[in-house]
Formats: C-alpha cells, structure tokens, sequence
C-alpha cells in the first residue's frame, strides 16, 4: 500500500440523514444527491426530489450551519415542463458552480429524454428564479460540471458519456461560449477487473480550486452479483491545464456502511455531487445521496485531505499527448 487510508478523511455528521423525504413541506419518494453551495451566509442545496411517480425535480433547501434547520422551498426550481421535451421524465443529478465573469450559478444536471440522459444548463443569481441554457451533451451522458473560469478563453465541462461498448470513462470538453462544445476528451479512465473503480465512473462534485490543482471527486461503481456498490475516490488535475491528471488515489476514501447508505432505494450507495469549503475552519463539508433516498453530510479536514492527496500516486494513465506539459 503507497498510502495511508483514506476512509478516516470523511466523518459523518451526527444529524445524517440530515434530509429524508419526511423533512420536505410536500409528499416525495426520496430526495438525495444534492448540488451544494455557500451563498451569503447560507448553504444552499439543490435537491434532487423524486415524486410519487417516479419524476424527479430539482428543489432549494437553505441552512445557516449547513447540517440542520433546513428550510424547504414548496416548489421545484427547475423540473419537468412542456416546452423542455429534453427533461420530459425529470431533472436529475445537479453540479452547482459559481462563475464570477457571467455573476451567475451554473447548473449542470441530467436532463431524463425518452433518448435516454443528457447534461443540461441553466444559471442562476438567486437560487429563486432561473435561465435554462438548455441541453449542452446530447445522451447518453451525466455527471458534468463546470470549471468556474476560462482557460485560454475556453470554459471547460467535466461529464460522463456513456459508450454503447466499453468501459464509461470521464470526460472533459472545451468551449468558447457555453453553448457549443468540442475538443472532447478522456480526462479519467475507469480501472479494470476486480478494482473499485472498474468499468464506470462519473464526477461527484465540481473541481474544487487548490494551491496544489484541482481536487475531483468521483464515484465507481463496482459491479457484484447483487447489484453496484457505489463508492468515492480522489484525483488531482493539473490548475492551468486540467486535462492533465497529476495524481489519483488507488483506494476509495467513502464507501456505503451505515444503514441509511447500504439499504434504500438503491442498496449501498454514496454518491456526492456537492461540497462546500470553508478554509477558515479548515473544513471540507461534502453533501451526498445515500441509497438514493436520503441526503447525508460527512466532513473533513480540508488540510488532511491535501496532505493525503500529496502521497496519492503519480497518474500512470497520461495520454501520450501530455507528455513534456505537466
Ligand atoms: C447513477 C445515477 C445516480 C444514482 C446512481 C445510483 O447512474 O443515476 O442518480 O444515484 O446511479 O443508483
């Protein structure tokens, strides 16, 4: 082992679930796999609320401390409507970056298509109204988020397109507007065989901005003969060019093992889409769907988590084409 184990880095809150569907002002199936972000001095989440009938919405909840005492609102921010068809079974899955060239949130979520799921845009000032950018990767593709800057006048996109054969791999992708999206990229691979991260892996929340590059999260999802074990690892990109990855943990540092998290909807799965830093405190607050029926908290020391990602082992998986630039 080249590492020190990394499952201790995230402690769960003494308040997980710290949303059921119980804690909404209307009926819901589940709510679980939240955007998040600090506005003011307010964390907001943007839940995904599946209905009763299976459509899942995007809804704001705000907290001060940002584990308790949320407030729900009663309707979503952005769900299923009849002049979007691209959404028409639902709104899934939401990234929130703030970009501060536009002063707006983007929204990057998986719009649910009869052709299967696709990466939308939308942003928002206020987290109370909101602008649909529409569709920006047709299906099938999820897990995407935005960097918060450009690069060499670029935005770029982190998402996961899903091949017809073949492992489902990370993807990155450049734009001048937003809008129109090209350059694509493998930015990670899924590993092989018997790995935790074999075969499939997606983004968890958005590049996270440190002195030693970006911090990604992303899950794998293991296949078993009871189903997928959805687990998280970590990887660092290189700052100026994030196509480059500079270090990747062999080992995952969450996995499902407590109740909520191992029996739900769907058994054993962590899947963060969210995380807010808070450098003062030295705290990372990662927010999460657990089981896909619940939202969780766990929280780690920002500084244990770089120190852990120094000795994370050099990315053996560089493209040829990186060579000479990292
Ligand atoms: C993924 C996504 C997530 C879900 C996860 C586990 O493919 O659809 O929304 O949480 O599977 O079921």
């Amino acid at each position: 082992m080249s590492q020190s184990d990394g499952r201790h880095l995230f402690v769960r809150h003494r308040a997980n679930p710290i949303l059921t569907s119980d804690d909404l002002p209307f009926p819901a199936n589940s709510v679980f796999n939240p955007g998040a972000a600090r506005v003011g001095d307010e964390t907001v989440l943007l839940l995904r609320v599946e209905d009763l009938r299976g459509i899942s919405s995007l809804v704001v909840a705000r907290s001060s401390d940002g584990a308790t005492v949320w407030h729900v609102e009663d309707k979503p921010l952005l769900g299923p409507d009849p002049a979007h068809p691209e959404e028409v079974w639902g709104c899934e899955d939401p990234r929130l970056v703030y970009l501060p060239e536009r002063a707006v949130w983007a929204i990057t979520y998986t719009g649910y298509s009869r052709r299967g799921p696709l990466v939308s845009l939308a942003v928002t000032k206020d987290f109370k109204t909101v602008e649909r950018l529409g569709p920006v990767m047709p299906p099938d593709d999820k897990d995407a988020a935005l960097f918060p800057r450009r690069f060499d006048g670029r935005w770029i996109m982190i998402h996961r397109p899903a091949p017809i054969t073949g492992p489902a791999n990370i993807w990155i992708s450049y734009s001048p507007d937003l809008r129109h999206w090209g350059d694509h990229t493998v930015l990670l691979e899924a590993r092989e065989g018997a790995w935790w991260d074999a075969n499939k892996i997606g983004l968890g929340p958005p590049p996270l901005e440190t002195v030693a590059g970006w911090l990604v999260m992303y899950h794998g999802a293991h296949t078993t003969s009871s189903g997928p074990i959805y687990r998280v690892g970590l990887a660092l990109l290189d700052l100026d060019h994030p196509e480059i990855v500079l270090r990747r943990s062999d080992e995952w540092v969450m996995a499902p093992t407590t109740n909520y998290e191992s029996v739900g909807d769907v058994d054993k799965v962590v899947f963060p889409n969210g995380w807010v830093l808070d450098e003062a405190a030295d705290r990372l607050s990662l927010y999460y769907g657990a089981g896909d029926s619940a939202v969780g908290l766990a929280e780690a020391k920002f500084s244990e988590v770089m120190a852990y990602m120094e000795q994370a082992p050099l990315n053996l998986h560089r493209r040829a084409e990186d060579d000479g630039r990292g």
